[in-house]
């Protein structure tokens, strides 16, 4: 089927009747939304006002006063709940996902499948909010830490993971025994309705099994920037996890730190990797062209710098242009598609503005060129791969398409100095069989991103591990490892069990 006759408005309404979704709540309203894959509108959503995001976040307030009371365990299991639903819908929430933002059939359901991950993570993480016991100067004392619920945590997403990077916050903020407000991206709503109303099926079993849960515990906001704004400066949300540019976190963090609440940020990242003499070539290729060219290069973990040895340089180079030459480019839903559309003709303009300024730096373009395909209001480019002479102009920013700038290296220590000299920190890694620079690169010394790795690209990482980056990428961490503590507020406490008041640092206070 060719895309002009494709009709995936049918399609998005079996599939958010399929998912619990009312039509009343994606039709007849004034958000349009459109499938990046035809350029045509899937859905016309009811927003929310400034005083609905107020009294939603009034609401969540008094849910999170009886959710903290719940034991954290019993929390988890409504987690538990949720990604029994999510495993249950994976297929056609993958679809949506697919048609909302263009990401090929693996790449969407893959996006459920991290969903599901983290709320694994976060049942188990349930039973582990541990805090420390720590040695205490005085006798017949004891001191710890306790780790309590925060509030209301405010989530603001992007439009490119809709789903999971709502769910990498709310799983733990639920977990901690927070309540969540969450205003996902105007580009991609309907597949928040959807996640929406799979939670609230997983809180009706919760109930149904005599689990205690307030009305309004994980709420979701339709709506622009007035409404984002209502979270950001609302004293009853004391964190705000917000994803997207750095613009948008310049603008978000002061803010909030002008109220004292936290925020964690997720901004722009502008990825590198370093292919030294000793790379194995087949296993770069293969994640040189994922990290670059996958999710048509709209991941903040996309690879959009690549410094090559020059001994390498003529061996990998012309095997990468082939790989661009030949991607399958088209319709997200058909097999044996890598890329799909851009999200938008914004994308689009913002990527040929990107090659222009490229060019007059002295770079050398190969693709970069709309695919026409008889959908006027799609956007399909061939991923561009850009040989510049050194790491000026647009290198320095992230454009959120699929462009490569590639850059020929000569010395290590100059390359790691190369690699950390731009604004951004979020991803990084280096493909080398070399132990010393291996180790050099994820040491003091090396990539001072938050996340670096050796031998696969910057892209695709799993939930496991802690998320985000430095500089500014905002600082923020997400997901696993010990990123809970961000969604918990910590109190140290010392207990006298004694009959004597010894005073700390040997202060003498006799009354
Ligand atoms: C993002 O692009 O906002 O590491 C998140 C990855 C994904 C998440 C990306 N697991 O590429």
């Amino acid at each position: 089927m060719t895309i002009s006759t494709l009709d995936l408005a049918a399609e998005t309404k079996k599939l958010l009747s399929e998912l619990g979704v009312e039509a009343a709540r994606y039709t007849g309203g004034s958000l349009r939304v459109a499938s990046p894959i035809t350029g045509k509108e899937i859905g016309l959503l009811k927003e929310h006002s400034v005083a609905d995001a107020k009294k939603a976040i009034d609401e969540a307030h008094k849910a999170f006063a009886e959710w903290r009371a719940v034991p954290a365990p019993k929390r988890g299991e409504l987690v538990r709940l949720l990604g029994e639903e999510l495993r249950a819908a994976k297929l056609a929430l993958g679809r949506l996902v697919s048609i909302e933002v263009g990401k090929i059939t693996s790449e969407g359901l893959g996006e459920v499948q991290e969903m599901i991950d983290i709320c694994d993570f976060a049942v188990g993480l349930s039973r582990q909010l541990y805090g420390l016991t720590i040695a205490t100067e005085r006798s017949e004392h004891r001191m710890m830490e306790s780790w309590h619920p925060l509030g209301v945590v405010g989530i603001i997403s992007a439009f490119n993971f809709p789903v999971a990077v709502w769910s990498w916050n709310a799983a733990l903020a639920l977990v901690c025994g927070n309540s969540t407000v969450w205003k996902p991206s105007e580009k991609t709503p309907l597949t928040a309705l959807a996640v929406q109303a799979l939670f609230e099926k997983a809180l009706k079993r919760f109930v149904a099994e005599g689990g205690q849960a307030p009305a309004n515990l994980s709420t979701l906001l339709i709506g622009g920037r007035d409404v984002g704004e209502v979270l950001v400066d609302h004293p009853k949300v004391p964190l705000v996890s917000a994803t997207g540019s750095t613009a948008m976190g310049r603008a978000v963090g002061p803010r909030l730190s002008q109220r004292f609440a936290r925020a964690i940020l997720e901004l722009g990242g502008n990825n590198a990797a370093i292919i030294c003499p000793t790379a194995d070539l087949d296993l770069t290729l293969r994640g040189v062209a994922f990290s670059s060219m996958g999710t048509a290069g709209q991941r903040c973990t996309t690879l959009r710098r690549l410094f090559v040895h020059e001994s390498v340089y003529d061996k990998l180079v012309p095997r990468l242009q082939k790989a661009y030459g030949s991607v399958t480019i088209g319709n997200p839903l058909e097999n044996g598609t890598l890329v799909g559309p851009l999200i938008d003709k914004a994308a689009f303009e913002k990527m040929q503005s990107a090659l222009s300024e490229a060019k007059s730096a002295g770079g050398k373009v190969t693709g970069g060129e709309r695919v026409e395909n008889g959908a006027a209001g799609a956007f399909y480019v061939r991923p561009a791969l850009v040989e510049m002479p050194s790491q000026t102009g647009p290198v320095e920013h992230e454009t959120f398409a699929p462009i490569l700038y590639v850059m020929k290296y000569t010395d290590f220590d100059e390359v790691l100095k190369l690699h950390n000299a731009v604004p951004q920190g979020l991803s990084s890694s280096i493909f080398t069989n070399d132990m010393r620079e291996a180790e050099t690169f994820v040491s003091a010394r090396g990539s001072d991103c938050g996340i670096a790795n050796v031998n696969l690209g910057p892209s695709g990482a799993e939930i496991g591990g802690a998320f985000g980056g430095e500089k500014e990428t905002g600082g923020g961490r997400e997901s696993g490892s010990d990123a809970w503590k961000a969604y918990m507020r910590r109190t140290t406490n010392t207990i006298n069990y004694g009959k004597t008041l010894p005073l700390a640092q040997g202060v003498k206070f006799d009354v």
